[in-house]
């Protein structure tokens, strides 16, 4: 890793020169978008008006692309916190130019949090209790409960957040499922308590993509991070833009991960390395003329799983896609 950070700072990192474009080769992002979503939106807005404030999750690692326009719609007319999570796994030197971005976007109520390790969680009750009682509180005037809607685009941690709420103000366990793929949330559901002072309940609600990606390299980076199934997307192209962007970005700790001499540009290569490395091998049978011969065949839609799970891990470094 020294080695590598080392070069990094010296500029002359060898394995030649990396590609500067990625070619997604005309693909669709319109057919990425799961049709049941439209009814989870429709829910949402239903549950708006009962809500005092929203917080937004969305992942870190992603803090300037991906976030839905359709809930961004709902967001003008309520007190609005942005939670950007997994921070573990994003660069945290770009902190401070995310922040700044972010407030010039008009979104000045933004933390940084790790939901697995309730890092920086317990900054969100106060803050949205500074918000609500800023704020107008519209119908709800005489009343001394909180009622927050939880929202963002699927897998970001929206359930591990109110989860998290829970554990620290509460000392309570999980309340809601909480999974590694998309969709865990299937409705909107009903109010959790996460707080005592100030009584505050969170509704949590399924992930929701824009029912238009946008461009193809959103689509890509939800994708990385959790948000699209994968098979939608399909692995290798997958694999292959994650590795276009450690590249670009100088993180070369897959080098070392995965004991490779040096980087490379192409997918291929390391895919290779990777399934003999990590075993990700298939025997095949193959009917010749003479009788069946069995061959052990590399398994590389594995090997681009086993990147990709890496990658989402941490265990290929901090990494900050946008
Ligand atoms: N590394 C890391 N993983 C996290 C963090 N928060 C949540 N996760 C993981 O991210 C995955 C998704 O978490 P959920 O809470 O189910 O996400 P969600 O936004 O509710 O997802 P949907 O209900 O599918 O929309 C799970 O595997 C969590 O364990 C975090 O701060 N850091
Ligand atoms: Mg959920």
């Amino acid at each position: 890793m020294r080695v590598w950070a080392a070069l990094r700072a010296a500029g002359t990192v060898p394995g030649g020169v990396f590609r500067e474009r990625f070619e997604f080769g005309g693909r669709d992002v319109a057919s990425w978008f799961p049709r049941h979503m439209a009814k989870g939106l429709r829910q949402m807005r239903l549950a708006l008006r009962r809500a005092d404030c929203l917080v937004e999750v969305h992942d870190a690692r992603i803090p300037l692309s991906g976030r839905n326009p359709a809930l961004q719609e709902a967001l003008g007319i309520r007190p609005h916190v942005l939670v950007l999570n997994k921070m573990d796994l994003a660069d945290a030197r770009r902190q401070p130019a995310v922040l700044e971005q972010m407030r010039k976007q008009g979104c000045s109520h933004v933390v940084f949090t790790d939901c697995q390790r309730d890092v920086n969680v317990k900054k969100v009750v106060p803050m949205v209790a500074r918000l609500v009682a800023d704020g107008p509180r519209y119908h709800r005037a005489e009343s001394s409960e909180h009622n927050i809607l939880v929202i963002g685009v699927p897998n970001m941690g929206k359930s591990s957040l109110i989860n998290s709420l829970r554990r620290l103000h509460l000392k309570k366990g999980r309340a809601t499922a909480v999974g590694g793929e998309p969709g865990i949330t299937k409705a909107v559901l009903s109010r959790i308590q996460v707080c005592e002072k100030p009584l505050m309940y969170l509704v949590d609600t399924p992930g929701v993509l824009p029912p238009r990606l946008g461009d193809v390299e959103t689509g890509m980076k939800l994708a990385l991070c959790g948000a699209i199934h994968d098979h939608l997307v399909g692995e290798d192209v997958m694999a292959d833009y994650l590795l276009y962007t450690l590249n670009k970005q100088q993180q070369f700790r897959y080098v070392q991960h995965y004991g490779l001499g040096q980087p490379c540009d192409h997918i291929e290569p390391l895919l290779k390395h990777v399934a003999l490395s990590q075993g990700r091998t298939q025997k095949v049978k193959v009917l010749t003329g003479t009788g069946n011969v069995n061959m052990m065949m590399l398994n590389y839609p594995a090997a681009a799983y086993e990147f990709l799970r890496d990658f989402r891990a941490g265990r290929l470094g901090r990494v900050t896609l946008d």
